[in-house]
């Protein structure tokens, strides 16, 4: 299989953890989103992370996640039907009401785009929203849903990569600083083995990032 994106992409990150988890072999392949007409023979919306696989090319995070976790190895969703839909559960509100919310402060933070007011105003208590619902669903005893780290535990850990970020650089706002119990989860999904894998390429990667950006502007 072939993972294209970046290292420092944190929904490319989820997926890698989980092919690096589960221990399968995948090529990186790198490329930042782009709109060519060849990148979009991979990606429709030429976004990353797209995974190639020998029947063809699947995109979306949560979908490659459910792929992956079908090909072999120790599996990262639950296999009781009812825990599985709250594993899901978990995956959706953490990017539908945490990363598309704090997304929207990327231009700012990322770009150094002139603030968009609009998000300003309206990310914040949406952010606050899902992590209230968050903080709810998960157990974080010692993971989001109990005994198992589950694909949930590796999908959130990435959306609050952004999350943090984007919270802390506009509002001043420490995001888990209310949250206990995620702080301490987060805590220790961080000493996990292929988190620290996972990190050192997301940081290796930055300077990288940062020009491709600055070659944008
Ligand atoms: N819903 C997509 C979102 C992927 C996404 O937004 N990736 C970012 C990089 S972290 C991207 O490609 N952004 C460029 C763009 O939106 O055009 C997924 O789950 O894979």
């Amino acid at each position: 299989m072939k993972l294209y994106g970046f290292s420092a992409s944190n929904y490319y990150n989820a997926v890698k953890h989980l092919l690096l988890a589960k221990g399968l072999s995948f090529e990186e392949v790198k490329v930042y989103p782009n709109q060519s007409e060849e990148y979009l023979k991979i990606h429709p919306l030429g976004k990353v992370p797209a995974l190639e696989t020998p029947k063809g090319i699947i995109v979306e995070t949560d979908v490659l996640m459910r792929y992956i976790d079908q090909k072999g190895g120790e599996s990262f969703f639950p296999s009781d039907d009812f825990e599985r839909a709250k594993c899901e559960e978990i995956m959706k509100m953490a990017e539908i009401y945490l990363e598309l919310p704090a997304r929207r402060l990327s231009g700012e933070v990322l770009l150094g785009l002139p603030r968009c007011e609009s998000a300003f105003k309206e990310a914040r208590p949406l952010m606050q929203k899902g992590l209230r619902a968050l903080d709810v669903l998960c157990s974080c005893d010692p993971y989001l849903m109990g005994a198992k780290m589950t694909a949930a535990d590796i999908l959130l850990r990435y959306v609050l990569v952004i999350a943090k970020m984007n919270a802390f650089k506009v509002y001043d706002w420490k995001l888990l600083a209310d949250y206990p119990k995620l702080k301490a989860w987060e805590t220790k999904m961080a000493m996990n083995e292929v988190s620290q894998k996972v990190d050192a390429d997301a940081k290796a990667a930055l300077p990288e990032l940062m020009a491709h950006f600055n070659s944008k502007k």
